[in-house]
């Protein structure tokens, strides 16, 4: 399992209010206790932070709010030692404005060889007035913007996906292919593990930019599967198979994962063919409604479309572009996808959101394939849905004109103390973001051993996970009925089945299993996961009826009552070996 950290919200050693590298590297040890195999970070590079960092200035540099190039080196070793490989972000659609590149363009002659690293091109219109093409940026409003020559006369129009301080680089350019590879090997010689690559189905534009009136988001378009002309196209693979060579160059297995929003699961799974990336998040898993039908024809789909090529896939719930789900799946089924919630808007019931939420980790984390896990959802961590307004930083909310609330309430401080300034995430008292009350309830210390908590579910689902191997097995399809999903995971002697309830009515356990874990504290109508240890996990448990008194003495008639999973939960059973 890989843990994503948001270094900006993790641990502030510094105080100044962000999260930074030694504040990352101090806590390491909470996550080899919690299970995980490597980690990946967030972008850490020089950054005007205009996207949170996904706006890199310098990519063989650390932005000073995180630390120093030694911080990373420290963190790597450190990390290495706790046997925790570390994955980077890479961001090769775009640069930042403030990059060298993108100054040096802006400096020389249409043309140039120093244009021709980004997309520019002329306007439209008599005079150029209107963009080059009618593309929209994915964070809203136009993707071209004009610049202002020398002069101070209008200029060349370039291309930015995504904010304008974002511009695209032009991947058909080789110097733009040879000076990635270059980046790529100066992390791997700095003994970081693999790349997880930003908009990795961005890359390559379609030839002359045609109009385009779908929307921007891949994994909004229905029907239709033809990529856009922005997006996974064909071109793509080249570049990825180019990367591999250079990780497989490397000691020890150096990995690729792709954040590629592209449908259908088999356009997807060209990403993960033999010689390109070794995983792609399963992003269509993630937005898949909180229906049992739905699931089990996203999972089935997944592996469908990866067996063709051979790979495992790759589960995710939660990360720093989405509604955690804690929050997201109490949303109402059927609705659009919100990127944030506004504290106008109608509220999200926690307890269903929490309640759905561990039992969505619960069959996640049962699964064969990889899996990623969001800082703070092994806490159960909902999204900070109150924000104030003025307190909002990510681009989407000022350029879609405050229609969209933005990602900032999935990226609120972590919690570690509940009694320490800003719940122990840093000494410094304002963290860059506020943290909703309820986070103190939810942090670190309230949740360490304490049975039933979602931390210690999140920690017994690794555990087993792990011992059982269930990441490396192989899944069949268990039919309960319309509203259960549940499958059979083999791996090795051992079979777990993973029972998800999505209906009203109850389902029984076979009595023959053994419950291994819970995803709620209530199994049964009152039992609590401690009772079934007690039990010595049986599936059926032995339940109080009645007193009565004979000759004095008090006597208790019990009853063997058969464990059911309830609404909204999900069970791992250990089955009997055939
Ligand atoms: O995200 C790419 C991307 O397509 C997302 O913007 C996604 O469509 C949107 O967030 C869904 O709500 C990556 C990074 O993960 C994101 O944080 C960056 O803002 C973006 O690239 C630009 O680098």
């Amino acid at each position: 399992m890989i843990y994503q950290i948001y270094p900006r919200s993790w641990a502030d050693a510094d105080g100044n209010g962000v999260g930074d590298l030694p504040g990352i590297t101090a806590r390491l040890p909470y996550l080899r206790a919690l299970g995980v195999d490597a980690v990946w970070l967030s972008p850490f590079y020089t950054s005007p932070q205009a996207d949170a960092g996904y706006d890199v200035a310098d990519y063989r540099n650390i932005d000073p709010l995180f630390g120093t190039l030694a911080d990373a080196d420290e963190l790597v070793r450190v990390a290495h030692d706790n046997e925790l490989r570390v994955i980077v972000d890479l961001v090769p659609n775009h640069t930042s404005d403030e990059h060298a590149w993108f100054r040096a363009a802006l400096a020389a002659a249409p043309g140039s060889p120093e244009r021709e690293r980004y997309v520019f091109r002329d306007g439209r219109g008599a005079a150029g007035e209107q963009p080059p093409n009618d593309w929209q940026s994915v964070f809203g409003g136009d993707a071209w913007t004009r610049i202002t020559g020398s002069d101070g006369a209008p200029g060349q129009w370039y291309l930015h996906l995504f904010d304008r301080k974002q511009p695209d680089l032009n991947w058909e350019n080789p110097v733009v292919r040879s000076e990635f590879e270059d980046i790529l090997r100066f992390w791997l010689d700095r003994g970081v593990d693999g790349y997880r690559v930003d908009v990795a189905h961005g890359l390559v534009k379609a030839p002359g930019l045609p109009d385009w009136d779908g929307p921007m988001n891949m994994l909004d378009m229905t029907e239709d599967h033809t990529p856009p002309p922005m997006w996974d196209q064909d071109g793509v693979h080249e570049i990825y198979r180019g990367w591999r060579k250079v990780l497989d160059s490397y000691p020890g297995e150096r990995a690729m994962c792709a954040e590629a929003w592209v449908e259908p699961p088999e356009r997807l799974a060209h990403y993960v063919r033999p010689d390109e990336f070794q995983q792609a998040f399963n992003f269509d898993f993630l937005i898949t409604p909180w229906r049992a039908a739905d699931l089990t024809e996203a999972i089935a789909r997944s592996y469908r479309a990866n067996d063709q090529v051979g790979a495992p896939t790759t589960w995710v719930l939660s990360n720093h572009d989405v509604v955690r789900h804690a929050t997201r799946l109490a949303l109402p089924v059927g609705q659009p996808r919100p990127n944030g919630i506004f504290a106008t808007d109608p509220q999200p019931d926690a307890e269903r959101g929490l309640r759905r939420a561990r039992a969505a980790t619960t069959l996640m984390l049962a699964l064969p394939g990889g899996a990623y896990v969001y800082y703070g959802e092994e806490l159960g961590l909902p999204e900070h849905t109150t924000l104030p307004d003025e307190v909002r930083q990510d681009p989407t909310y000022q350029r879609t004109g405050h229609r969209e609330a933005g990602r900032d309430g999935c990226r609120i401080p972590m919690p570690w103390e509940k009694d320490s300034t800003s719940y122990g995430f840093g000494p410094g008292g304002h963290p860059w973001l506020p943290q909703p009350e309820s986070y103190g309830a939810l942090a670190v210390d309230q949740q360490d051993g304490v049975s039933g908590s979602t931390l210690e579910l999140y920690r017994t689902l690794l555990r087993l996970r792990r011992e059982l191997r269930l990441g490396e097995g192989s899944a069949t399809q268990v039919d309960l009925g319309a509203d259960v999903v549940a499958y059979d995971v083999t791996s090795g002697a051992s079979t777990v089945r993973v029972i998800l309830n999505l209906g009203l009515d109850p389902v029984e356990l076979p009595s023959s299993s053994e419950v291994l874990v819970t995803s709620s504290p209530t199994l049964g109508g009152r039992a609590r996961p401690e009772e079934l240890v007690r039990d010595e996990r049986a599936s059926r448990r032995r339940v109080r009826d009645a007193s009565y008194r004979v000759a004095g003495e008090e006597r208790a008639a019990y009853r063997d009552e058969r464990l059911e999973v309830h609404t909204d939960t999900a069970v791992w059973l250990a089955m009997p070996v055939e």
